[in-house]
């Protein structure tokens, strides 16, 4: 049991003791994965459902920013292949400092191909398999694209999950409402799935996928900004509590961070209107 006190201008933050699953409520003992369990159990330490999309250009940037807002935030979300200076020696330590700050390596590398060299692309230059907790993939080449995802981590003798795109943030995406519903109907079946990436600018797709999913997956979301509109080159932005309240387990957030002034307070304010989200969600009993 841990005893929480008030952390956001005018809002209750149950001031009592709780667990874990106290404000995951179903979700909780719907997913008893351990990536699920993973991310929840650090969410609710830290009081952040934020992962961040270090969508920065070197290994010292992004070593840097982990540093200033590593304890708002429970997950890091990567692009190996936008570092300019990539090399393995240095990626080592870096997810060493990742997981120091207890945090899920996520490398976003949206797999789309066929089961056999979406495995074999966990390894290769990057060895994805052997630092990512989690990665995302399309179910556009079909089903065994997940289970060549999962044999990818088996080689090396670890577990991981897979976020499959359901809806996606930007502008004229063809992530049809009928293909949302198809992944969906197959990732909800599929052990080694462990949630979708929802539209977190719109809090109505989030709804109506959060109904499709049901509990026992996750919805992450980027497309969060606490400025909401249109970002950049056809990006959209909702506002973190709304998509929280949407049905949003995660929210991952890029620039709203790592573009501010002050990207440690932030990260900060994203926790705080994320966690205020889950608790006001759990106290609707949702
Ligand atoms: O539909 C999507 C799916 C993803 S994973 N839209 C997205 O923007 N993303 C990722 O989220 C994208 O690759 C980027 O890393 C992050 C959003 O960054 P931001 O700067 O717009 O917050």
């Amino acid at each position: 049991m841990i005893t929480f006190g008030g952390m956001i201008e005018g809002f209750d933050f149950m001031p009592h003791p709780m667990e874990a699953s106290d404000v995951w409520s179903d979700r909780w003992t719907s997913n008893t994965g351990i990536t699920a369990r993973n991310y929840m159990s650090v969410a609710f330490e830290k009081q952040s459902l934020v992962c961040l999309a270090a969508d920065l250009p070197t290994i010292e940037s992004l070593t840097a920013l982990v540093n200033e807002v590593g304890p708002y935030i429970a997950a890091l979300k990567t692009h190996v292949d936008l570092i300019d200076d990539w090399n393995a020696e240095e990626w080592v330590g870096f997810c060493r400092l990742a997981k120091q700050h207890n945090l899920l390596i996520f490398e976003d590398r949206k797999f789309a191909d066929i089961g056999k060299i979406s495995q074999q692309q966990m390894a290769g230059l990057y060895d994805i398999r052997s630092w990512a907790d989690l990665v995302t993939a399309h179910l556009i080449s079909g089903p065994d694209i997940v289970a060549g995802l999962q044999n990818g981590w088996g080689d090396v003798g670890r577990q991981g999950g897979v976020l499959l795109l359901a809806q996606m943030s930007s502008r004229g995406n063809r992530l049809t409402p009928s293909y949302t519903a198809e992944v969906v109907a197959l990732g909800r079946e599929h052990e080694g799935v462990f949630g979708f990436i929802g539209n977190g600018s719109n809090p109505n797709e989030i709804a109506e996928l959060r109904t499709m999913v049901g509990q026992s997956k996750l919805i992450w979301t980027p497309g969060v900004n606490i400025a909401t509109g249109d970002g950049a080159q056809g990006q959209r932005y909702g506002h973190p509590y709304d998509a929280v309240m949407a049905g949003s387990d995660c929210l991952i957030v890029g620039s709203g961070i790592h573009q501010a002034d002050e990207p440690r307070e932030a990260a900060k304010q994203y926790a705080q209107h994320s966690w205020k989200g889950l608790v006001e969600r759990s106290r609707e009993g949702d």
